[in-house]
């Protein structure tokens, strides 16, 4: 096997007998036919929008979310689900080519796609071995290019996941999907097609989408449950059996909500759903009582003290030790070997699971810190007037979004460390789990004609990102500037592929200097971290202080 794809990649470089992730040699090689699969359908599909046949669009769009997703870090290590996607993947493109006829069987001869004898149906065995053929190529001439095609694959990947949890919501966008798609069939074209140049282009254009993507996540959150408001979630369980959602899906968060109403039982959320606590729609049940434990690579001791189900709407999903896993149930995407995984909106089983565990007691000696939460856009914007104002008369005088994935590495103290030392006139805008390095610290509030700004604002999710930037644009509007002229600096802890579609995000918006870490992408070549540095400053992480001075300074 081998895999790069996210930060926690075996000596920075690769992952080649066994994932660090847990993602198995066997796993890995079905993932890597599946999106050697994606390709093949979505060439065969883009040949067949070329030429008419009646379209079944729709089923392989969600096909590419769901693919996509599944193969994401801490997603999905489930050789039979990959097998399932495989199966369905194939009966996709038997039925373009069935709709097609000769006619498309022709063109697709003609562009060299294959239009017989898949590896697709073979039992699991012949699936993985077929798969190790798929891996990426570690050819020397070939590494800029190939390595800027993962970029974009991985960005897409980041992209599909939002588009996946905007789609359960309702919300979806064909000329969305058909950007993937189209997308997906272009990174099917040998290395010999692209110019580095043009796949730069393709990446910044991949960030365009990606911005897209989050914005119809935004309206599909915002629309189903209300903008985020400013809201303080206890962290102190209270005793009563209970239930811990984990993940990105607020949706799944909304149907355990309902499901449980009245029946005593109580609601936490974990790592990344902490944002749920502060849509009105959700934080109106009573029975949603805080948040439970930190980021995601903190679940293994968690979620064995918790004492009740759990239920993984989205990554990132640990392996998990026989002790709990019982008592974990997976959604959507998520899947793993022997782990229940819920199909269709039926929590029933899940309820039952913790009306039997033992839930919560003595409780009352905890008094653990609040967490303040729900600076989504709309929220922040009301409070842009004051914020303004202070800005123009020296009560704030720099923001940094210090945001993004956490992790196991020391290094992302880095992270952290900074957060404490910005000055006490600054204000710090956070988003995603990496705000749990700092969300409990007392970073204090600025007076200002008689308010208190928080100093620090949390965003929400990584999704959330879209909120973040409509908040710079507004200020750079308000100041009558752009956004690299404002005084504001990202600092950007990365760990796995949503995390990659921001970053192209931020770079098709022309946002400059970014600090980037714990480590740089091991699939940035060289000659291209050569281009992104000229282009666009992209910096790695180094000293706290002397990072801080430079942020200030600029
Ligand atoms: Fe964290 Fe995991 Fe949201 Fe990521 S839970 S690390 S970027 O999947 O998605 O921030
Ligand atoms: Fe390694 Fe990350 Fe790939 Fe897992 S997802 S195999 S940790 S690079």
């Amino acid at each position: 096997m081998f895999c790069f794809q996210c930060e926690q990649t075996i000596n920075g470089k690769g992952c080649t007998a066994k994932g660090k992730c847990g993602k198995t040699a066997e796993v890995s090689a079905l993932q890597d036919l599946l999106i050697e699969q994606l390709k093949h359908l979505n060439s065969v599909v883009h040949h067949a929008k070329e030429n008419d046949v009646k379209p079944v669009t729709t089923y392989s769009d969600h096909f590419n979310l769901e693919g996509l997703f599944a193969t994401l870090t801490n997603v999905n290590f489930d050789e039979k689900r990959f097998q399932k996607y495989l199966h369905k993947g194939e009966k996709l493109i038997e039925t373009y080519l069935k709709n097609g006829g000769e006619k498309l069987k022709s063109v697709l001869h003609e562009n060299g796609i294959q239009t017989a004898d898949f590896s697709y149906s073979k039992p699991l065995k012949e699936l993985i071995k077929t798969g190790k053929e798929f891996q990426i190529d570690l050819t020397e001439e070939k590494r800029p290019v190939t390595f800027t095609k993962e970029l974009i694959m991985y960005g897409l990947k980041g992209g599909a996941a939002y588009l996946d949890h905007a789609r359960l919501l309702g919300y979806e966008d064909t000329s969305l999907y058909h950007y993937l798609s189209e997308a997906l069939q272009k990174l099917s074209l040998p290395v010999s097609e692209f110019s580095l140049e043009s796949l730069l282009e393709f990446a910044l254009q991949t960030g365009n989408w990606n911005l897209s993507c989050m914005e119809l996540l935004n309206r599909a959150n915002t629309e189903s449950y209300g903008h985020p408001e400013i809201t303080t979630v206890s962290t102190t369980p209270v005793d009563g059996k209970c239930i811990l959602v984990s993940g990105h899906d607020l949706r799944d968060l909304k149907l355990l909500l309902e499901q449980t109403d009245g029946m005593g039982i109580n609601v936490y959320t974990h790592g990344e759903m902490l944002p749920g606590n502060s849509y009105p729609e959700l934080k109106k049940y009573s029975h949603l009582k805080g948040n439970y434990g930190g980021a995601w690579q903190d679940q293994v001791t968690e979620f064995a003290k918790f004492p009740g189900p759990i239920l993984m709407t989205t990554n990132c999903l640990v392996p998990p030790p026989k002790k709990y896993s019982k008592r974990v149930f997976t959604r959507s995407s998520v899947g793993y070997e022997n782990l229940k995984h819920i199909e269709g909106d039926d929590f029933s089983e899940l309820i039952k699971v913790a009306k039997k565990e033992k839930g919560f007691k003595n409780t009352k000696k905890l008094a653990l810190k609040d967490i303040i939460v729900g600076f989504g856009m709309n929220q922040t914007l009301a409070l842009a007037d004051l914020i303004i104002d202070a800005v123009k008369e020296g009560a704030i005088k720099h923001f940094f979004l210090i945001g993004g994935c956490d992790g196991a590495e020391k290094e992302r103290n880095y992270f952290e460390k900074l957060a404490e030392k910005t000055p006490k006139d600054t204000v710090i805008l956070t988003l995603a789990c990496g705000k749990y390095r700092f969300n409990k610290k007392d970073l204090g509030v600025i007076e200002f004609k008689g308010n208190k700004i928080p100093r620090v604002l949390d965003v929400g999710q990584c999704n959330d990102a879209y909120s973040a930037i409509q908040i710079a644009l507004a200020l750079a509007n308000a100041f009558d500037t752009d956004v690299n002229s404002l005084p504001l600096s990202f600092a950007i802890s990365w760990f796995e592929q949503k995390a990659v579609s921001i970053l192209l995000t931020l770079l098709h918006l022309g946002i400059k200097n970014i600090f980037l870490g714990p480590a740089l992408p091991a699939f940035i070549d060289p000659s291209v971290l050569d281009v992104l540095v000229k282009l666009f400053g992209i910096r790695p992480i180094g000293d706290v202080d002397e990072d801080l001075k430079l942020m200030l300074k600029n």
